[in-house]
């Protein structure tokens, strides 16, 4: 894993892997080795070489994203500082909360990417214009 400085300081949580010589297991159970309970599941696969999605913010949503297959980066910024993560290993997640702006790119033709969420999917909950996204993250950062 990569994490480009200066910029934030990304949350990674370690999993661990349930291994036996039949090969690998890894549970993910909300609240316990995620830090809320779990209301929503996507995955992210498929993506078309050089594409990059994302391009949001959101105003009140927690998040584990989870490369279970191949890799992607992950671009983090809060208005003041940015970060680039890179998520290649299945027993590694990416907590993104908080008012940040994600980007996500440089997707491997297998990847699959997994995303835990503790709510419901809500469209007025995204922020899709970055100066509306600065201008809310410099309150924010003033309070
Ligand atoms: C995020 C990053 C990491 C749904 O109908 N339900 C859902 O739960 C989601 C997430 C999306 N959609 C629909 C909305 C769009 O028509 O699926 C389509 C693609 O979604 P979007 O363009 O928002 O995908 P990304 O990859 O830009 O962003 C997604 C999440 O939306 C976002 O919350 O943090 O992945």
């Amino acid at each position: 894993m990569n994490v480009a400085k200066p910029g934030l300081s990304p949350q990674i949580i370690s999993f661990q892997p349930r291994g036996d010589h039949r090969g690998s297991l890894i549970a993910i159970e909300g609240s316990k080795n995620i830090p809320f309970d779990i209301k929503r599941v996507y995955y992210i696969y498929g993506n078309v070489s050089d594409v990059r999605r994302g391009f949001h913010a959101h105003k009140d949503l927690r998040q584990v994203a989870v490369a279970v297959s191949g890799s992607c980066k992950f671009l983090l910024d809060d208005g003041e500082n940015k970060s680039v993560v890179e998520l290649a290993s299945p027993d590694k997640g990416l907590v993104i909360q908080g008012l940040v702006w994600r980007e996500m790119f440089d997707f491997s033709p297998d990847c699959v990417l997994l995303v835990l969420a503790d709510e419901y999917y809500d469209e007025s909950d995204y922020i899709c214009d970055y100066s509306e996204f600065l201008r809310a993250a410099k309150l924010k950062n003033e309070k």
